[in-house]
């Protein structure tokens, strides 16, 4: 059995939260991850035979039984997971439905999986319907789009616009734009589920007062889109409060379409 700590999703793993709590997104035990690995990409560094416990879900995923994640604690701290990655993070296979998953390796100190683990399988599962390849769902608070939640209107279709404006190639990076759920009670099957919802129309889901989902094919994706958006935010935050002389229209978000051959979310910009 190879060593896990050199497996190439660990590594990222460790990597990408690394980065993500040195971006000050991602404060005390803020944030979860969650990877999505196959059956031989585990075999190859865990015995898949040796459940170590068995944890209740407390909700049903029939798309994703027998399915692996390496998954963030929960209360643990992003700052921590690099130099205990056994105790911070987990992997997990869903069985029984999703009603149960089942520990093959980490959560060493007698951990369990992310509180917001509800809002990620259901989003994997909103995800992969929408494109096969996608295996990563984000949490984070980044703290301009935070901030951008009080001073903007939520309205899904001005909030994507507004980023869209602040840098050139955010359109290009979220061509499907940033959908918006009010505030909610985190930590529930509610908000699990209505994040799902918003996962099938666009890879990033605004939380109003709370922070950021993202979703990607691999961490990197899934980290870009995020750390793009949450540029773009800065950028708001830095000029709403100021006389706006220029901006990047309708027609010129049009040109970036036919430039990098991206389509714009059906009905966001005026037809020229
Ligand atoms: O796990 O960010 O939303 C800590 C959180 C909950
Ligand atoms: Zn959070």
């Amino acid at each position: 059995m190879n060593d896990i700590l050199t497996a190439p999703f660990l590594v990222e793993m460790v990597r990408t939260a690394t980065n993500m709590y040195n971006h000050g997104w991602d404060e005390r035990n803020g944030g979860n991850i969650s990877l999505l690995l196959s059956e031989a990409e585990v075999s190859e560094y865990c015995n898949i035979t040796k459940i170590l416990r068995t944890i209740p879900t407390g909700f049903s995923a029939p798309e994703l039984d027998n399915r692996y994640f390496l998954v963030t604690g929960t209360g643990k701290y992003f700052k921590n997971i690099q130099y205990a990655p056994d105790v911070n993070l987990g992997i997990v296979k869903l069985v029984d439905g999703g009603k149960n998953a089942q520990l093959l390796w980490g959560f060493t100190d007698g951990g369990t999986f992310t509180s917001e683990f509800p809002t990620h399988i259901m989003s994997h599962a909103a995800r992969l319907k929408v494109n096969p390849k996608n295996r990563v769902i984000m949490h984070c608070h980044p703290t301009n789009l935070l901030a951008m939640t009080y001073v903007h209107t939520l309205d899904e279709k001005e909030f994507t616009k507004t980023l869209w404006r602040m840098c050139t190639e955010c359109i290009v990076v979220f061509p499907d734009g940033v959908n918006v759920l009010p505030w909610m009670l985190c930590g529930t099957n509610e908000i699990g589920e209505a994040t799902a919802e918003k996962m099938k129309t666009a890879r990033l889901v605004v939380w109003s007062q709370h922070g950021l989902y993202g979703a990607g094919a691999d961490l990197d994706e899934a980290y870009g889109l995020i750390e793009t958006a949450e540029k773009a935010a800065e950028i708001y935050m830095k000029i709403a409060h100021l006389p706006i002389i220029n901006t990047i229209t309708d027609e010129q978000l049009h040109l970036l379409e036919g430039r990098f051959g991206i389509k714009a979310r059906e009905g966001y910009l005026k037809i020229n």
